[in-house]
């Protein structure tokens, strides 16, 4: 298994900027593989994306720059397991309240002796062609990202961030607000408190700390990168999307607006 420059540079603190998916489709993998990415996670939380979907985006993805990651479903060993399976490099477990959950997320993750992970031919190791290599260099490669989203999670944020394999945290900022009793209003002084002892903590721990900037703009990528976020994602396939098909139309309405062609 090749080495996983995103991993090195979680653990490392280094900044890597990554985009988010929706659109399971592996056009999606190679718009944003030519675009130069160092990660794309593909997001099975909360959308239609099943492993299969994954697959295909991987596959666009397969020869580019930025490394497959996966947003699974829930903190299930299956669903972790399967998405690993697929060949995703990183994984990206939601709703993390506790150390206990985060370790069920690790083992998940690894192989025996680390964890429970299961060994089998499939994608990610070229259908056993390569399993020696692969399994001797997984559990080395492999990212494992936890979401910080709910105020228990920051309650426990030092324990959670103590527990080994855990190579970085990601908050979640609509559900912690929803959590907070204030849902969507992720400006809020609540759960800007919240992201900062996330922050406080990561620098204690020495371990990166992750923000999806959904909309970006020149301030709040600004703002991200100055609280000291270096894993950042920006935007998501449908938000690109959606802004430029507007923007796109609104200019061509504006120019026909002037023309008259009889
Ligand atoms: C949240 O804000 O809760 C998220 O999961 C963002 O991806
Ligand atoms: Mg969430």
């Amino acid at each position: 298994m090749t080495h996983n420059k995103v991993r090195k540079a979680l653990l490392e603190k280094r900044i890597t900027i990554g985009t988010w998916v929706q659109i399971g489709n592996a056009v999606v993998g190679e718009i944003f593989g030519n675009a130069g990415f160092d990660w794309v996670a593909v997001d099975a939380e909360h959308t239609d994306i099943d492993i299969q979907g994954f697959t295909d985006v991987a596959r666009g993805l397969y020869g580019r720059v930025p490394e497959p990651f996966i947003r699974v479903r829930e903190n299930d060993t299956l669903a972790i397991r399967q998405a690993l399976d697929a060949g995703a490099r990183g994984v990206i477990v939601p709703l993390i309240n506790n150390a206990d959950e985060a370790k069920r997320a690790v083992a998940a993750a690894k192989y025996p002796p680390k964890g429970i992970r299961g060994f089998c031919f499939s994608r990610m190791n070229d259908y056993g062609d390569k399993f020696d290599e692969y399994i001797s260099t997984a559990d080395d490669n492999i990212a494992v990202v936890v979401m910080i989203e709910s105020k228990e999670a920051i309650e426990n944020i030092d324990e959670i961030l103590a527990v080994d394999g855990v190579d970085g945290v990601f908050i979640g900022p609509y559900d912690l607000s929803g959590s907070y009793g204030i849902p969507g209003k992720t400006s809020h002084s609540i759960v800007q408190e919240g992201c900062k002892k996330v922050l406080d903590a990561c620098k204690r721990g020495k371990k990166s700390a992750g923000l999806h900037v959904v909309l970006p703009t020149e301030e709040n990528v600004k703002k991200a990168l100055n609280d000291g976020f270096t894993f950042i994602a920006i935007g998501v396939d449908t938000v690109f999307l959606n802004m430029a098909s507007r923007d796109s139309l609104e200019l061509a309405k504006r120019i026909s607006k002037n023309i008259n062609i009889i």
